[in-house]
């Protein structure tokens, strides 16, 4: 099968050409801006326009035999460029999803067409289309002695990724006991959480553990935690008022880590987040971790996390790994509002889906 060639003014116009005449599926090869004036088609004499290479998928072989013979219309980069569609097999469709983010990036794909393959994982595991840029750029992928290999270009870039994730395990400050509330919207697996924390820390670490219950706005959810406590053989206790707090602690002075669970606020309820610090934000030395689910529109993450900021939390907490891939949204989190990662939690089972946050860890979890 030849490959063929598509003009038109944008490159929107152009894959949709190529689409209409080789079908959904077909295989984008190469994309290049050709300037006006220098002849070319009489309508883009003037103009610059956009032309791409394009063969309908299923076809590799015809086309590698192409390049052999040096009779196809690839060049170098668009032969290093099939490369890496070879490895991806991308379909117009995607093509187009990545163009439509890309903008300026094109520009930089042509110089170093591994980039793309890049770019794609980067989009693909929810990475924020500049954040995506930012890390191919700190990468070194689109300088010109950067025709490095696509493995060499993977690892420099995830490198990057890794760069910007910092991690915390907040059960090992001191000696002393530790104390740490979690906080954060309802509904995103603060209990569950803190029944996997208190699993692990009792039965494999062997330390002796407590749980407070400040849920004052749902009566029923420190059954919830209950529930938890008695399957553990763990002491429970509820607090409303400050002085029930100080009881609560008091009795469990003993214990090597309490596991305070937090009602589930609406993260716009900054009243209710204030009555919260009034309750636990005083001279307790109580740690609070912000969860956040994964799965939550990222806008609301931004803003549970800067309403929850008056807490002043020392980690985050990612839930429901197991529910997206698009689990790029813990790196656009951080971007935004740097703080380490304690745990990430990817699943319903108690106590197994949990693990301590750790730059491999999550780095496996964004792009394997
Ligand atoms: N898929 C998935 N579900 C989870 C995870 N963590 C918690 N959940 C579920 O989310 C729901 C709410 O959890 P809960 O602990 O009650 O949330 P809370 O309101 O923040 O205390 C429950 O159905 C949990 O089983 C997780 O990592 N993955
Ligand atoms: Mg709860």
């Amino acid at each position: 099968m030849q490959v063929r060639r598509y003009r038109a003014s944008t490159i929107h116009d152009a894959v949709n050409l190529a689409k209409q005449e080789l079908g959904p599926e077909a295989l984008i090869l190469s994309t290049r801006k050709i300037h006006g004036g220098k002849g070319g088609a009489s309508a883009y004499r003037t103009q610059a326009f956009f032309e791409i290479a394009a063969m309908p998928s299923g076809s590799q072989e015809a086309v590698r035999s192409d390049s052999f013979t040096g009779q196809g219309l690839m060049d170098e980069r668009a032969s290093g460029f099939l490369g890496s569609l070879r490895s991806e097999l991308m379909s117009i469709k995607e093509m187009i999803f990545l163009l439509s983010r890309s903008g300026r990036l094109m520009e930089g794909f042509r110089l170093n067409p591994e980039a793309i393959e890049v770019y794609g994982r980067l989009i693909r595991g929810g990475i924020a289309e500049p954040y995506a840029q930012l890390f191919l750029e700190r990468g070194g992928a689109f300088e010109e002695s950067g025709d490095l290999p696509s493995k060499d270009l993977h690892k420099r870039v995830f490198k990057e990724v890794s760069k910007v994730i910092e991690v915390t395990d907040p059960f090992s400050y001191g000696q002393g006991q530790v104390i740490s509330a979690l906080i954060g919207p309802t509904g995103v697996g603060k209990t569950t959480t803190i029944a996997k924390l208190a699993a692990n820390l009792s039965l494999k670490q062997k330390k002796s553990v407590g749980f407070i219950s400040i849920d004052n706005y749902r009566i029923a959810a420190i059954d919830h935690l209950k529930t938890y406590a008695g399957i553990l053989g763990i002491p429970c206790f509820a607090a409303f008022k400050r002085a029930e707090l100080e009881f609560a602690l008091s009795r469990m002075k003993d214990k090597d880590v309490i596991l305070i669970d937090t009602a589930g606020h609406g993260h716009y309820d900054l009243e209710r987040i204030d009555t919260l610090r009034e309750l636990i934000g005083h001279d307790f030395p109580i740690r609070t971790h912000l969860v956040l689910s994964t799965v939550t529109n990222e806008l609301e993450m931004e803003c549970a996390a800067k309403n929850f900021g008056r807490l002043n939390f020392s980690s985050y907490i990612f839930t429901k790994t197991d529910e997206t891939r698009a689990r790029g949204v813990i790196i656009n989190q951080l971007l935004k509002l740097g703080m380490p990662i304690s745990f990430i939690t990817t699943g319903q089972r108690v106590p197994e889906d949990i693990f301590k946050a750790t730059k491999t860890g999550i780095l496996r979890l964004l792009f394997n």
